[in-house]
C-alpha cells in the first residue's frame, strides 16, 4: 500500500557495504553489545512534534513544508497518525513521544481538547495491538496557547495554574493507559521575564505545589513509569526555573521529589546551559536522577535551541560512555527530539533525517562500550582518587577527623602534596582511538 512514504520498503540494516542510500549501516538492533541488544541499548523514539506538526517556520518566513494532515480538523490529526505510524513502521523504531496538542486539534474547551485527544489516543491503541511501536512519554503543551504566555504552574492567574493541572491530569492518564514508559514536564515558559513583574518566591512554591500533585496523581492511577522534567535554561523565557540539572535536583530536593521525579537531559539544552551533554548526564547520574534523553544537536554558533539531528560521533560517544556506566536506560531511551531544516521539504528527507541519527548513535554506542571494555579511562580515574582508600583518608570523610584532627595529622605525618598529571590530553587522545 502506497502511503506518505511511496512505496518505501522497511529500512533494513545492511552493513557498512549497503548500496541503497536508505539503509542502516551501523543500527544492527539485534546486535549484541556488551551482552545487550543494540535497540535495548538506545531505545530509540520518534518525536511527533517536530515530524508531523512544525510547519518549517522561522522568524523570518512562514511554511515550507507540506504535510496533506495540516490543520485543524479531525480527520486531519487521523491522517496525520497514520503517515506517523506508516514513519515508525518504516523505521522500525521502539518508540514514540507525543503533546497532547500534537495529536489532536485543540477544542473551544479543554473538555472538548481532552475528547478530541482521547479519540486519537484510542486510534492509537488501536495501531499499537499490530505495530511494534511502544510509547516512550507523553506531554502536555503547556506553552503554545496564549493563555500560557506566563507560564503554567507558575502563572500568576490561579485559572491558568488549574487549567494546566487539568490538562496534565488527561494526559498522564492517557499516557498510562497507552502503556507509557514516561511522562514528561517540560517547563514550557515556567520562569519570566523581567523581576519587575515577578513575584519569583510564590512561583517557585507553585511550581513545587505543581509537581507534587502530579506525583500524586501518578501514584493514585497506579501509574508505573517515570516522571521525568526537562531542563532548559532559557528559550522561551529569559530565566528558566529548570535551567539545568543541577536546578532541578535544587528544586526536587525542596519539595521532597528527588526520588520520584528523574531528568530527561537534551543535548541542546545542555549547551543553552553552558554545560557540555556529558556533563549533564554524569551530574544527573552522580544524583541518582538520570532518567531519559532527548538526543539532537545544537547550533555552537546560533545561541537559540536548533533541535539538529545528531551527526557527530564523539560527542554521542562520550555521552553513551557515561550513560552505560550508570548502568543504561531502564523506562528512558534516546528521543530524536530534532527537526529538519526548513528546506528539507520531501517527504524522505524525515527518513534520512532519523536514519542517519539512528547510525551516528550506533556507531557512537560501539565506541562507547569498546572505551568501557578497554577499560583505560575508567582505571585512570580509579587510579587518581587512589589516595582516599588509605585509613588517614578516610578518617577526614567518615567523620573521625575534626579540622583540629586533621591538621594535627599534617604535622604528625609531615604531609607534603605532590602535584600529579591530569594526563587530558593522553585521555582525549585514548578518546578518539576508539570514535
Ligand atoms: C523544547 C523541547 C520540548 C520538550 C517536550 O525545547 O525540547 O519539545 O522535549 O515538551
Ligand atoms: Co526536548
Amino acid at each position: 500500500m502506497s502511503g506518505h512514504f511511496g512505496d518505501q520498503a522497511p529500512i533494513r540494516f545492511a552493513g557498512r557495504e549497503a548500496t541503497e542510500e536508505l539503509a542502516f549501516r551501523h543500527y544492527d538492533p539485534d546486535a549484541l553489545v556488551l551482552g545487550k541488544r543494540m535497540e535495548d541499548h538506545l531505545r530509540f523514539a520518534v518525536c511527533y512534534w517536530h515530524n508531523f506538526v512544525w510547519p518549517g517556520t522561522d522568524p523570518f518566513g512562514g511554511q515550507t513544508f507540506e504535510r496533506p494532515w495540516f490543520g485543524d480538523s479531525m480527520e486531519q490529526a487521523r491522517a496525520k497518525a497514520d503517515a506517523a505510524f506508516e514513519m515508525f513502521e518504516l523505521l522500525g523504531v521502539p518508540f514514540f513521544c507525543f503533546h497532547d496538542r500534537d495529536i489532536a486539534p485543540e477544542g473551544a474547551t479543554l473538555a472538548e481538547s481532552n475528547t478530541n485527544v482521547r479519540a486519537i489516543a484510542e486510534l492509537f491503541a488501536r495501531k499499537m495491538e499490530t505495530a511494534r511501536v511502544r510509547l516512550l512519554w507523553g506531554t502536555a503543551n503547556l506553552f503554545s496557547n496564549r493563555r500560557y504566555m506566563a507560564g503554567a504552574a507558575t502563572n500568576p492567574d490561579p485559572d491558568v495554574f488549574a487549567y494546566a493541572a487539568a490538562q496534565v491530569k488527561n494526559v498522564l492518564e492517557v499516557t498510562h493507559e497507552l502503556g507509557g514508559a514516561n511522562y514528561v514536564l517540560w517547563g514550557g515558559r515556567e520562569g519570566y521575564e523581567t523581576l519587575l513583574n515577578t513575584d519569583l518566591k510564590r512561583e517557585l512554591q507553585q511550581l513545587g505545589r505543581f509537581l507534587t500533585l502530579v506525583v500524586d496523581h501518578k501514584h493514585k492511577i497506579g501509574f508505573p513509569g517515570t516522571i521525568l522534567i526537562e531542563p532548559k535554561p532559557q528559550e522561551p523565557t529569559k530565566h528558566q526555573y529548570d535551567f539545568d540539572v543541577a536546578a532541578v535536583y535544587g528544586l526536587l530536593k525542596t519539595y521532597g521529589l528527588e526520588n520520584e521525579v528523574k531528568v530527561n537531559i537534551e543535548v541542546g539544552h545542555a549547551v543553552l546551559a553552558g554545560h557540555s551533554f556529558e556533563h549533564e548526564l554524569a551530574l544527573a547520574s552522580a544524583l541518582g536522577i538520570l532518567g531519559s534523553c532527548d538526543i539532537n544537536r545544537n547550533d555552537y554558533q546560533s545561541g537559540w535551541d536548533t533541535d539538529q539531528f545528531p551527526n557527530d560521533v564523539p560527542e554521542v560517544a562520550l555521552a553513551l560512555y557515561y550513560i552505560l556506566r550508570a548502568g543504561g536506560f531502564t523506562t528512558g531511551g534516546l528521543n530524536f527530539d530534532a527537526k529538519l531544516r526548513r528546506q528539507s521539504i520531501e517527504p524522505d528527507d524525515l527518513l534520512h533525517a532519523h536514519v542517519g541519527g539512528m547510525d551516528v548513535c550506533a556507531r557512537a554506542l560501539k565506541a562507547a562500550a569498546a572505551m568501557l571494555e578497554e577499560g583505560s579511562l575508567e582505571r585512570f580515574v580509579a587510579e587518581r582518587y587512589a589516595g582516599w582508600d588509605a585509613p588517614e583518608a578516610r578518617k577526614m570523610l567518615d567523620g573521625t577527623y575534626d579540622l583540629a584532627a586533621i591538621a594535627d595529622y599534617v604535622e604528625r605525618a609531615g604531609v607534603q602534596p605532590t602535584p600529579r598529571s591530569g594526563r587530558q590530553e593522553y585521555l582525549e587522545n585514548l578518546v578518539n582511538r576508539f570514535c
